[in-house]
């Protein structure tokens, strides 16, 4: 029996391998269900799911509020395209921008569709609002952005192996550092500056929280010398740290929100570009847009997806399960263990290779086998992001498993 079970998991992979390109290399674990905060995998063996799928998993696994709007709206239309109009958009369109706070949205899809689209709207609004010469509009991003793999989003990229061999590059990016408001004055000085992209806490590169004052000095830098604040908060909105957006710790408001990922709840991709009209308008009929952004089954979804957020208080709940989190990592006593930060239940532990008999991977593949999921980033360091319904005896139960894992590692 535990022969033919194996066998499974390993026909999985083989095929993945055989059949698919190799762009990735996940852990040997082959997940076929997941409910809440957790999943199973094909030899039915139950884990807690501490990735949320790179946080688009934020309401927990097939939320039944989300899957029933899901499923009846997949029953009467899911999509007609913008050529048509479709019952659900306008509805779904004034429900986001009352409940963030802006005059207008443009659905789009994955997330870096959000991204594509909130430079493109940047430099429009450089060219016709700010008078930026022609051509001459520069974005400013910084040093370990993530924000996905266009070959837009690879150019403004520092990771070798991201952008490696996928040249020429977009021009009109500049990269600063990260967490440096000299630098950013410095950089929108030149009146080309369109705009300056940023997360508000960086996910890729490892759950890198700047200091208290830079989101402020962010919005005062912008504003003061007429640059676009673009937030992606494609990871760190919708609860993940602690606040509907990452942003609401310092009180700022972007020019130009992103959202994406949990926006769906895990379901379908979609992403949307948030922004006042001065902005929005610049971008005129037949100039942007896509196939699917803003069909109906995703406004349906979209909608039940943030109001499950509200109702559930989970912005509250990921506050307060992180805090418990943290505070039980750095209780744990073992040599390796370099920095544990975060925000909310978007937290990394980092590794000291030096200490440490084993890699961020192995780790996670320990993890795996005590029944928990977790992704390292880079080589040394661990991501733990539960989806933000978990609760204080779940939160409890899966630090036990971290702790044991990691004092097995000694
Ligand atoms: C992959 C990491 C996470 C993002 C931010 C935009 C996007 C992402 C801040 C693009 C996407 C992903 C994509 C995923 C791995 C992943 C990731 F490991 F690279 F670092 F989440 F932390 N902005 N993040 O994090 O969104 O187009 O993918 O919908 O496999 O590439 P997308």
């Amino acid at each position: 029996m535990l022969q033919t079970k194996l066998t499974e998991t390993q026909r999985a992979i083989d095929l993945e391998e055989r059949f698919g390109a190799h762009n990735y290399h996940p852990l040997p674990i082959v997940i076929e269900k997941g409910k809440g905060i957790n999943v199973w995998d094909i030899e039915g063996k139950k884990y807690y799911d501490f990735l949320s799928a790179y946080s688009a998993v934020n309401q927990g696994h097939c939320h039944p509020k989300i899957i029933e709007a899901l499923v009846e709206q997949a029953q009467r239309l899911t999509l007609i395209s913008r050529a048509f109009h479709n019952n659900l958009l306008g509805e779904y369109e004034l429900f986001i921008c009352k409940y963030f706070g802006y005059d207008k949205v443009l659905p789009m899809n994955t997330g870096v569709e959000g991204g594509e689209t909130a430079l493109k709207l940047a430099r429009r609004w450089g060219y016709e609002v700010k008078g930026i010469p022609e051509n001459k509009a520069k974005i400013i991003f910084v040093k370990g952005n993530f924000w996905g793999r266009t070959l837009a989003a690879v150019s403004s990229s520092t990771d070798p192996s991201s952008f490696g061999g996928f040249g020429p590059f977009m021009p009109g990016f500049e990269v600063i550092e990260y967490n440096n408001l000299t630098a950013l004055f410095n950089a929108c000085k030149d009146p080309h500056v369109c705009g300056f992209m940023f997360e508000p806490i960086q996910g890729e590169a490892g759950v890198i929280v700047p200091d208290k004052g830079y989101l402020e000095g962010i919005r005062k830098i912008c504003t003061e010398k007429n640059v676009l604040m673009i937030a992606d908060e494609i990871q760190t909105g919708l609860g993940r740290t602690g606040k509907m957006l990452c942003c609401d710790y310092e009180n700022v408001k972007p020019d130009i929100l992103i959202l994406g990922k949990a926006l769906s709840g895990g379901v379908l991709p979609i992403s949307a570009v948030l922004a006042n009209d001065e902005i929005m308008l610049t971008i005129k009929p037949g100039e942007h847009g896509s196939t699917y952004g803003g069909n109906p089954l995703a406004c349906a979804v979209a909608m039940a997806a943030l109001k499950v957020l509200k109702a559930e208080n989970l912005a509250e709940n990921a506050m307060n399960m992180g805090s418990i989190f943290r505070a039980r990592m750095k209780k744990i006593e073992v040599p390796f263990i370099k920095e544990i930060r975060g925000r909310g239940l978007f937290n990394a532990i980092e590794i000291d290779p030096e200490k440490s008999k084993f890699s961020g991977y192995e780790i996670c593949l320990k993890l795996m086998e005590n029944g928990l999921l977790a992704k390292q980033t880079h080589e040394h360091t661990i991501r733990f992001a539960p989806p933000l319904t978990i609760n204080r005896r779940e939160m409890d139960f899966a630090c036990d498993i971290i702790e044991e894992t990691l004092m097995d590692c000694v």
